[in-house]
């Protein structure tokens, strides 16, 4: 080899062992997701990207599985441990089923968090509830109550029966419900967070009871498709859809009426947060009662005895601003 040969030959072997060191320094950080194909965690995958952005040094695998189990959610999981990453940041199918495999990860040295659908204590360093539970629980019962000034029945459609957030919140909202005497609770239904379930829920919920007044679903995809089967039977303005959804999502049935008001906090601050979380506590802030964790321009989150942390408060959305915010997310 002649020495010129030689030189570039060294040179590109160091270039490249430079662009692998490079790449070996990125901190991985996996976003698993209930489900994939679920518009909120889509508006979630781009405030992580906003994050790893600003950070610089870090790569997003936003992932989750077909279906909204926790069997879907344990494979995906193995993989991401298989595969080394630094991070797993979980929104939980069920927040037990997934503990045993997400302590695996943690013993391997990958930093584990849940947002918005939490892991129980064991299977995570900490937990970022996107607002207070008990308030979303009030919001939610109170968004029904609000358009129902003679009282009468409603019903809760539901994502899956094994939830983490919204079983909570349906706890909160069950407690609640003395305060909101005309309001009557019928049933409690699971729509499993897919739309097609979501849609026969809602038909068996408005055929099983002639008198309800208010459809209330806490989850994005279930408040969309209660909202088209009220519509498709011809109850706009007889029965109220609410709940939590995405204005992007929600503006055909807020301009229909099917919907008169809804709310949701915003999804891709809390993407964003929870990015900001597994970095640094990847790199090395506590996880302890009390710590307080920086979450770029969110501020800081502060670990509860429970190692928890929440958000914002929800915001409402209806005829008078839905058009300002459904390009948004
Ligand atoms: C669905 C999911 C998610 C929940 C929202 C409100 O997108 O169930 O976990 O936070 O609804």
């Amino acid at each position: 080899m002649s020495i010129l040969k030689k030189i570039l030959t060294s040179a590109a072997v160091a270039t490249a062992l430079m662009a692998t060191t490079a790449a070996a320094e990125n901190v991985k950080i996996a976003i698993v997701v209930k489900a994939l194909g679920i518009g909120f965690f889509e508006a979630a995958n781009k405030g992580a990207e906003e994050a790893a952005k600003e950070l610089g040094d870090v790569e997003i695998i936003y992932t989750g599985p077909t279906d909204t189990t926790a069997e879907g959610q344990i494979e995906v999981l193995n993989a991401l441990i298989a595969q080394g990453v630094d991070a797993i940041a979980i929104s939980a199918n069920d927040p037990d089923a997934v503990a045993p495999t997400l302590q695996k990860a943690m013993e391997r040295g990958i930093t584990v968090i849940s947002w918005d659908s939490g892991v129980a204590k064991e299977g995570r360093q900490m937990h970022l509830n996107p607002s207070s539970s008990a308030l979303i629980g009030n919001t939610i019962i109170k968004l029904a109550a609000d358009n129902m000034p003679d009282g009468g029945d409603v019903a809760i459609l539901s994502a899956t029966s094994t939830s983490t957030n919204q079983n909570i919140w349906i706890e909160e909202a069950k407690k609640v419900l003395p305060n909101y005497p005309g309001i009557n609770l019928v049933a409690t239904v699971y729509g499993d967070d897919l739309a097609d379930k979501s849609y026969r829920e809602a038909q068996g919920l408005i055929a099983t009871y002639p008198n309800l007044k208010a459809i209330i679903a806490p989850t994005t995809v279930g408040i969309l498709a209660a909202s088209q089967a009220v519509t498709d039977a011809g109850l706009i303005g007889k029965v109220n859809v609410t709940g939590l959804g995405l204005p992007s999502e929600m503006a055909g049935a807020v301009e229909s009426g099917a919907t008169v008001s809804f709310a949701i906090w915003n999804p891709i601050d809390l993407g964003y947060a929870a990015t900001m979380l597994a970095y640094n506590i990847k790199k090395g802030a506590t996880t302890e009662a009390g710590a307080s964790i920086p979450m770029g321009r969110m501020g800081a989150a502060t670990l509860d005895e429970n190692g928890e942390a929440a958000m914002s408060d929800p915001f409402t959305y209806d005829k008078s601003n839905i058009a300002e915010f459904k390009s948004i997310f």
